[in-house]
């Protein structure tokens, strides 16, 4: 059978300098991946269809979102595919709203909230990985053999 992709997708197209982060991981280990701009707001029909077929297509879908960032937790709701959240900064507040809009997910719908901007949109694909690793113990070991080559790579003494 062949692998499910991941969908990455973002509330704007002004997102993606963030969101492109999510593709280091996921290029590093050949892993596919689509990218979209779906808006919970200006294109509520696009996410509803969007959710309707994730299941179908995807193993995990990286969603990130700034300001009132409501397309993880309204991807969350309608798909029970893994939702990996990136709070994008925004102008107003640097992200702390996206950040708060995402995380307090109420109690039966779950959301996998990284961190504020690149770092988390970064970490996001990485948790997409270990995901898809968890059935393939191929790209498991990889992956632990990536995490022993990060070990490695910090100097235990300063400069
Ligand atoms: C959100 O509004 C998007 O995710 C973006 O972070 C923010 C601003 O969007 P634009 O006005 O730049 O399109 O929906």
């Amino acid at each position: 059978m062949q692998q499910k992709k991941i969908a990455i997708i973002m509330g704007s197209q002004s997102d993606w300098p963030v969101m492109r982060h999510a593709t280091t991981v996921l290029d590093e280990f050949g892993i596919g991946y689509d990218t979209a701009v779906v808006s919970a707001h200006r294109t509520p029909d696009r996410l509803y269809e969007f959710a309707g077929k994730a299941a179908d297509h995807y193993a995990a879908i990286i969603a990130g979102a700034g300001g009132a960032a409501h397309l993880p937790g309204m991807t969350a709701a309608m798909t029970c595919v893994p939702v990996i959240a990136v709070p994008v900064p925004s102008k107003a507040l640097n992200g702390i709203d996206s950040l708060l809009s995402i995380v307090q997910m109420p109690r039966g719908v779950a959301v996998c909230t990284q961190a504020i901007g690149e770092p988390g949109a970064y970490n996001a694909g990485l948790v997409a990985v270990q995901i898809l690793a968890t059935s393939d113990p191929q790209l498991q070991s990889r992956l632990n053999a990536w995490r022993a080559q990060q070990t490695s790579s910090v100097p235990d003494e300063v400069e």
